[in-house]
This record gives C-alpha cells, structure tokens and sequence, in this order.
C-alpha cells in the first residue's frame, strides 16, 4: 500500500488492541499518543532505499508465480526466495523478534515496525504477485492519468474511495479507519470479524502468514486481472474497474487491521 493504506490499517489496529497491548507498545516505540501504530506504519518503506535498509527491500511482497486468471495461488517453497526472504518470512523473523525479551529495546522496536507494516502488505493483492513484478511493469490509465496497475491499488483506488487523502493524509486515515472500525463492529463486516481471526496462530507465523497471503491473491484472478495481464494494459480503469476494485481494497484494509490487532494481542499476552 502507499502512505495512507498503512496509516489507515495502523489507525484500525490501534481501535481493537487490548489496553496492555496498548501500553507495551506505546513504551516500546516511545509515543503515548493515539499515533504510536500510525506515526511508525511508513517506516519500513522509507528505509528499503537506504543503504542499511536494502537487505529489507524484498520483504514488503511474496512473488506468486501463478498464472492469472487462469490459476491463483501462493507456494511458499516456490515463491518465497531462499536467499533474500519475501513478506511471509519477515513476518515470521520480526514477530519472533519481537517477542525476544533478550533482544535490545531498540531491535525490538524495529521488528514491532516491520510487524505493522508488513501486515498491511500481504493484504494487499499484488504484494501476492509475480506478473510484471506486481503489477508495476503494467501500464494502465486511471482517471485520464497514465499510471502503472500496482500504483493503482496501492494509492488511487484508495485515494478516489476516500477523498482528500493528500491534504491531511494522517486525519482522514483516522476518519476512514473509524468508519470501518464501525463496519467491523456492528456493520458489514460485524458477522465475518470472527473467521477473519481464524487463521491467526503465534505458534506457526509461517502458516498465519500463508493463509493471509493466499486469501489476498485469491482476488488478483477474480478483480486485479480478471482478463489477465494482456487485456489490462492500456486501458482506463477509472470507471467499472474501480466499482469492482474498491470494496476489495476496503475489505482488505479492515482484515489487515482487524489481523494486526489480533497478532499484536497475541504478542502481548505471550510475554507475561
Ligand atoms: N539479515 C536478515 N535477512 C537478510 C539479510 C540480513 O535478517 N536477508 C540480518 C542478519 C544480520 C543483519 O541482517 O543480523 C546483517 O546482515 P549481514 O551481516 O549479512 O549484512
Ligand atoms: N536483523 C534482522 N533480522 C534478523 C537479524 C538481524 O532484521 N534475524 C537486522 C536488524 C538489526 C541488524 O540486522 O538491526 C543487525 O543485526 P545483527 O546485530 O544480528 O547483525
Ligand atoms: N513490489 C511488489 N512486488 C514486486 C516488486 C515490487 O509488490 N515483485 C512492490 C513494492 C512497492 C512497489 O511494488 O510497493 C514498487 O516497488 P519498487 O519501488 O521496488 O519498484
Ligand atoms: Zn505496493
Ligand atoms: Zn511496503
């Protein structure tokens, strides 16, 4: 996702978590405002270009080698590479790092922002995609502007949905995140909100990982290239593809805070 996507799942998770969650974490990263998950969700995409960083760069994705539409899926032993490591691994190696009482405060503040922001990634369907390294090498056009397919469900779907995102990206994710923390609550999402936790086992980071991951490229087939790679390029995706599009990203944002509130609890209550 770009900026807004990882505030706003940060801004969701930061609605569910457990008043001991809130308070680890809020010591952890040294923040006691309502920001503490928010104001740390970009970080990991603002160190992956940075000389200490690059050896995370790898880390936001999993590269499904699949073949859209035709056939979805998500193989770990195939997909994740073995020497540089994709989304899920991260995610195991940070979630295990974070719950290591020997490591310094300083590391473990680290892995608790690749925690969160990871999270947010493998909820999005092309961080589960090889095609044209997710969707980057397809040109497409949104809204008369000529974009690439990953740009788009990162950041215009999200940004056309919401309005205003650009002005004061930090409050509008913090309205968005409330209206579905609402949808979660007692809304549409009221009555899925319990299988939607299922998979999540602190045990096996891996397999939780997996199922999370497979679930989001499940709709690279059926919205993101329900025509496959070819059809899509060049064309205007403004209009019926964007109505296809946005209840997606929606659902996904609220399943990855919903998820990360979930995991974060889960890391908490372990500790003691
Ligand atoms: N590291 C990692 N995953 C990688 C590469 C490195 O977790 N794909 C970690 C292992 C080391 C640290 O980063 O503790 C520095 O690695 P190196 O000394 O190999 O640069
Ligand atoms: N590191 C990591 N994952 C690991 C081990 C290390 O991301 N499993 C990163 C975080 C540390 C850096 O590498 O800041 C240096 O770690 P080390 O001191 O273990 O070389
Ligand atoms: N990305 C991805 N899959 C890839 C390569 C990149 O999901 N195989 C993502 C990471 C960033 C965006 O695409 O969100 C742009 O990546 P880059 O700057 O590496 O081109
Ligand atoms: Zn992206
Ligand atoms: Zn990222």
């Amino acid at each position: 996702w770009g900026g807004f996507g990882h505030i706003s799942v940060a801004y969701i998770a930061t609605n569910f978590v457990s008043p001991a969650t809130t308070t680890f974490f809020q010591s952890l990263l040294r923040n006691d405002t309502g920001d503490y998950l928010a104001g740390i969700a970009t970080w990991a995409d603002s160190v992956r270009y940075t000389k200490w960083g690059r050896f995370t760069s790898d880390f936001h994705f999993i590269d499904a080698k699949d073949d859209p539409p035709r056939y979805c899926g998500v193989d770990f032993d195939r997909d994740c590479k073995k020497d540089r490591g994709c989304v899920v691994s991260a995610l195991h190696n940070y979630t295990t790092r974070l719950l290591d009482a020997d490591l310094r405060e300083s590391e473990r503040a680290i892995a608790a922002k690749f925690v969160v922001h990871f999270i947010g990634d493998i909820h999005q369907p092309l961080h589960t995609e090889n095609v044209e390294r997710g969707g980057n090498g397809i040109p497409v056009k949104f809204d008369g502007r000529n974009l690439n397919l990953h740009h788009v469900w990162d950041t215009s779907i999200v940004e056309k949905l919401v309005g205003g995102i650009r002005r004061k990206p930090y409050e509008a994710a913090k309205k968005w995140a409330d209206e579905l923390t609402q949808e979660i609550n007692e809304g549409k999402y009221a009555s899925k909100r319990i299988s939607w936790l299922r998979s999540a086992n602190l045990s096996d980071p891996i397999a939780t990982a997996m199922e999370w991951a497979t679930e989001g490229n499940a709709y690279v087939c059926t919205t993101v290239l329900p025509e496959g790679p070819k059809a899509i390029v060049g064309q205007e995706l403004g209009s019926e593809y964007y109505e296809a599009a946005a209840p997606v990203i929606e659902v996904q944002v609220a399943r990855a805070g919903y998820r990360l509130a979930a995991w974060l609890d889960l890391i908490v209550a372990s500790l003691k």
